[in-house]
């Protein structure tokens, strides 16, 4: 059996990983200035030269991107390398505005695969192992990153792509599958679709699932766990910074070690850009220090988590982060409350509800409303309507408690609301719709 395992960088001492960060960013900050006009741009206009950064202490000084200025400079503009040694893109999807692309040498992409191979290591993966890949393959990274990720492990890799769910429980069961990636919203299906046709978890070899590429809880992690008999291991990354295996969760299952020689990432007021300390809640900031042909300095997720830093009970030291609980601009504003999808995500599993669920936001009369589906398992099902009701009274008082704000809830019948295959759309917000 072979383990795929980078101990000099995964367990780095802080000392040695902050002398490493040190000199990658001194180069990167180099690179960039010299290749990147729009880069150099923003550095010149805040007064900046690449001899002001000296080590992770100066970082402060470099100018922000957000996802504007990647839109701004769309396609070429923050290519820092010429097109013949760029290999691939990756692009985001988009759905409004211009689509973000990042470009890749081969370099880039051996430095991505190895993200993820810690990843799949991480999630107990070695050489013996079958990982079926079940994020979509093409311009979005999920397939591509932990196809190549599971090839550097060395594990045989079903590169099923997503969909088509009878297929995937053929070959998970044919070929003795033992590690699934899929984003949480998908393996949560594939768990419901087993069970309705008659396959208990202990029928199949699967161990461990990497989930990602979208918010997902902790009641959400034991549902999954269960359903499928395995661990399941929160698995983070974005398309700007390469992809899926930016972090990733080990055996201890709280919270993702960043893969740190290969990104700084910082914490920020979101509203100031003021650097924030460890543990404390703000935007996840990234600089990729290894990136050849598209690396970006600074640039702020929208995420919203916090940092925790000291050795883990796995043995690495890499530098560790909650688990985001969406975006900057997930947050809804409801009646004045923010509101967060993954808080009514809590609340509906922990009341036994499915993970199945639509929330819909409105403006009605100057007044907002909040109306959220929610399916039935088929043993909460009743034919009395009084029943029905004292159950949606019940739930909505529960998320009140939460949120401190009245919901319409709306139980549904069991398999009402679409599956999600990728990325789960949760809600829909008609006031964005009005405006
Ligand atoms: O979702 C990359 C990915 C693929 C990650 C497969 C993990 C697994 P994008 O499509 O560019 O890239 O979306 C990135 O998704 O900024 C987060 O808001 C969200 N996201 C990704 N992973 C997680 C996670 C991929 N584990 C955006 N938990 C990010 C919560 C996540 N949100």
């Amino acid at each position: 059996m072979e383990r795929y395992w980078n101990q000099e960088m995964e367990c780095a001492s802080p000392e040695v990983m902050k002398k490493l960060q040190d000199e990658r960013l001194v180069a990167q900050v180099k690179h960039v200035y010299e290749n990147v006009k729009y880069y150099r741009d923003l550095m010149d206009e805040k007064g900046v030269k690449p001899e002001d950064i000296k080590g992770t202490e100066d970082l402060r000084k470099l100018p922000f991107l957000s996802k504007a200025d990647l839109r701004d400079a769309y396609p070429f503009g923050l290519l820092a390398k010429p097109l013949s040694e760029c290999v691939r893109i990756h692009s985001t999807s988009g759905t409004t505005g211009r689509r973000v692309v990042a470009f890749y040498t081969q370099n880039d992409i051996d430095l991505w695969d190895e993200c993820c191979a810690r990843a799949i290591t991480a999630a107990g993966g070695t050489n013996e192992d079958v990982c079926q890949v079940a994020y979509g393959f093409g311009l979005f990274t999920g397939g591509a990153g932990l196809n190549g990720g599971s090839h550097t492990v060395g594990c045989l890799t079903l590169p099923m792509s997503s969909g088509n769910t009878d297929r995937q429980i053929q070959f998970m069961q044919d070929l003795g599958a033992t590690i699934l990636c899929c984003t949480p919203s998908y393996a949560a299906y594939i768990g419901e679709t087993i069970h309705e046709m008659g396959i208990s978890p202990d029928d199949l070899k699967l161990k461990a699932g990497i989930f990602g590429a979208e918010p997902w809880t902790e009641e959400m992690r034991r549902s999954i766990e269960k359903s499928l008999g395995i661990k399941a291991y929160d698995i983070y990354g974005l398309t700007e910074i390469s992809g899926p295996g930016v972090a990733f969760e080990c055996s201890e299952q709280n919270g993702m070690h960043i893969n740190e020689d290969n990104f700084i990432a910082e914490i920020i007021d979101p509203e100031t850009g003021e650097p924030l300390p460890d543990g404390e809640v703000g935007e996840l900031v990234f600089t990729s220090i290894t990136k050849e042909a598209f690396p970006l300095l600074r640039y702020r997720t929208r995420d919203l988590c916090r940092l925790t830093r000291g050795k883990c009970s796995c043995g690495r030291t890499l530098v560790k982060m909650a688990k985001p609980m969406g975006r900057s601009d997930d947050m809804m504003i409801i009646r004045g409350v923010n509101v967060f999808p993954s808080q009514i995500e809590t609340v509906l599993i922990e009341q036994g509800y499915s993970p199945n669920y639509l929330i819909e936001v409105d403006r009605v009369n100057n007044s907002d409303t909040l109306d959220i589906s929610v399916e039935m398992n088929p043993d909460q099902f009743s034919d009395k309507v009084k029943d029905m009701q004292k159950q949606e009274r019940e739930l909505a008082e529960a998320i009140k408690t939460m949120l401190g704000i009245n919901p319409k809830v709306h139980l549904v019948s069991p398999k009402s609301i679409t599956r999600s295959e990728g990325k789960a759309v949760r809600v829909i917000d008609r006031r964005k719709l009005h405006d």
